[in-house]
This record gives structure tokens, C-alpha cells and sequence, in this order.
């Protein structure tokens, strides 16, 4: 399919109320630098399955190791920069006020930088913060009693901090998954730009869109789980594609 038959689609989506439904995954964001997550294995970290390292399970076993990868991917993702992919979006949500409904994978901090505030974050913020469990003395552990470390944790009863994010075999935020699902239901069109489709519940919402009736375009220089329930695939990056699909719409 052509990337003017797509910016058709584009522009009669635009026309209604979350017309237009865009899933990211971590692909929107590697041109600002930040590894994919399948690629954010590499280096020091490539002998640990994701998994391990982004789950409650792994984060008990070796909280300091955990912390420090995520404290790596937070420096990352502090010094990075939305790239033209995430500017062509927050640029045609200001256009488009209301017709673009956001879902994203990703745990940074991108498309709000480039001006997209409302989205729906499937996996958390990674630059967030929450405890681990629940306080053992008082009703929450206060934030000003967390003792700096790695992690920090509760000077009054030892539990951890951890990063704000989804891990693997934790339910996603259920007000989160729920208006994705509705979204998806509800556009003409959605764009899945940048993701593998590997990780659920996410990866269900572009063959939910399918079923009731949107068109399905997927963004990806590669191949992805996924490819099946698109009618239309651009083989292409974020940075390069999206400002080629939206600009001037
Ligand atoms: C849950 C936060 C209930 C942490 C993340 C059904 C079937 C099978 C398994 C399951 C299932 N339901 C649940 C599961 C288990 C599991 C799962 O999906 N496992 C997979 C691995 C098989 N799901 C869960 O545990 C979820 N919870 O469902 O709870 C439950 C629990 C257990 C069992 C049953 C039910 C929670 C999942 C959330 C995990 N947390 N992130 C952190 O970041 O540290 S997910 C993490 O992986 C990232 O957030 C990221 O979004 C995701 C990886 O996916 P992608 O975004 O697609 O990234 P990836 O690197 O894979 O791909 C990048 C793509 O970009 C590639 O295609 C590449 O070609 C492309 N690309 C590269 N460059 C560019 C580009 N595209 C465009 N432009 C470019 N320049």
C-alpha cells in the first residue's frame, strides 16, 4: 500500500472523535537513542532473559542488579530526545485535537515531550517510582522515609522501592488495558508503528481493531508477530514514516 493511499485513511479517521487509534512499541523510540527492548539486552545485560530482569520474581532476587539496569535506562531515557516520528504525532494531535487516541508500550517519557500529554501507558512510567509491597507498620510506607540505596527503601520497615513500570506476570493497570481495548474497538484506523507484537495483552489490540472492522497499518522496518492482522504493512521507520504519513494532514 502506498503512504498516500494510508494518508487517505488518515485523513477521513481524522475526521471523527478517536478516528485515528496509534499502538507504539519500543521501535517509536529508537531513533532518539533508546534500545529496543529486545535490544536493551545487549551489552552487560545480554546474558539476562528481559523477563528475568522485568519481573517482581527477578527484582526479589537481586534488587541491586535489577535497580541498576533500570537506573542505566533511566539515564537513557533522561538524555534523550523525541524524535521527528514522535513530533510528527504530537504535531497532528494539535491539529487533530480528539481525533487521535495514543497507546503506547513504551516506558518513557517521548511522546509527551513532543506534545502528546492524554495517552494511555500500558507499562508504566519507568521514571516513577512505587514500593514493592504493602507497608508492614502503617497503612504506606511515606516517600520522605526512603533511605537512599540500591534500591532505596523504608527507613521504617524495609520495604523497597522499585521502578513505576509493568513487569512480566503483572497485571496491566486494568483503566489502562480497558481504554486501550475501547480504542481499538472504536477506530477506523489504527497505526501500529515500531513493536515486535511478542509481549499480551498488548499485542491483541491490532486484531481487535481488525475484528471490528478499522483498517490496520503496521510501521516497521521488520516483520513482526502481528503482520497477520494488518491489511497494510510499510516497511519503514518511525522518524522517517510518520512524518511522511501525517505532515501537512
Ligand atoms: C499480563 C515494562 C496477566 C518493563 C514491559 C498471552 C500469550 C503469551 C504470553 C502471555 C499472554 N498473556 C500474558 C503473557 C505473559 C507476558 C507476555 O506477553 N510474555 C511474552 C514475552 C510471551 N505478559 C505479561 O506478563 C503482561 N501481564 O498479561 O498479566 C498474565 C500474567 C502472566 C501470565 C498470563 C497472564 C505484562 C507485560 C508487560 C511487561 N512489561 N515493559 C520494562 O520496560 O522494563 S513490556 C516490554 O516489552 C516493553 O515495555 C516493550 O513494550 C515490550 C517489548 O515489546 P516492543 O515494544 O514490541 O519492543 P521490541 O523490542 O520487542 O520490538 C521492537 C520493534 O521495533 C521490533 O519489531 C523492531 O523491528 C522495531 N523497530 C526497531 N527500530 C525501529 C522499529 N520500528 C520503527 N522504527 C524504528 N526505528
Amino acid at each position: 500500500m502506498s503512504i498516500e493511499t494510508v494518508r487517505r485513511l488518515i485523513r477521513v479517521a481524522a475526521d471523527e472523535p478517536g478516528g485515528l487509534a496509534v499502538l507504539t512499541g519500543a521501535g517509536m523510540s529508537a531513533e532518539s537513542g533508546i534500545p529496543t527492548f529486545r535490544d536493551a539486552m545487549t551489552g552487560m545485560w545480554s546474558k539476562f532473559d528481559p523477563a528475568e530482569l522485568a519481573s517482581e520474581q527477578g527484582f526479589r532476587a537481586r534488587p541491586q542488579h535489577v535497580w541498576d539496569w533500570y537506573a542505566e535506562r533511566r539515564e537513557g531515557v533522561r538524555a534523550a530526545l523525541p524524535n521527528a516520528g514522535h513530533r510528527a504525532l504530537g504535531d497532528f494531535h494539535r491539529r487533530h485535537p480528539g481525533s487521535m487516541v495514543l497507546i503506547t508500550q513504551n516506558v518513557d517519557n517521548l511522546h509527551q515531550r513532543a506534545g502528546v500529554p492524554g495517552m494511555i501507558r500500558l507499562h508504566g512510567d519507568i521514571l516513577a517510582d512505587r514500593w514493592l509491597g504493602p507497608c508492614a507498620r502503617h497503612p504506606a510506607c511515606s516517600p520522605t522515609e526512603a533511605v537512599a540505596g540500591r534500591p532505596p527503601r523504608c527507613a521504617d520497615c524495609g520495604n523497597l522501592l522499585r521502578p513505576g513500570v509493568v513487569w512480566f506476570g503483572e497485571m496491566l493497570p486494568p483503566a489502562a488495558i480497558d481504554a486501550a481495548e475501547l480504542a481499538a474497538r472504536r477506530c477506523r484506523l489504527m497505526l501500529v508503528v515500531g513493536t515486535s507484537g511478542a509481549v499480551w495483552p498488548a499485542a491483541g489490540l491490532a486484531g481487535e481493531a481488525r475484528r471490528h472492522g478499522a483498517s490496520v497499518v503496521i510501521v516497521n522496518p521488520e516483520a513482526s508477530e502481528i503482520d497477520g492482522d494488518a491489511q497494510h504493512l510499510l516497511r519503514g521507520t518511525a522518524a522517517t514514516l510518520l512524518p511522511a504519513l501525517l505532515d501537512g494532514l
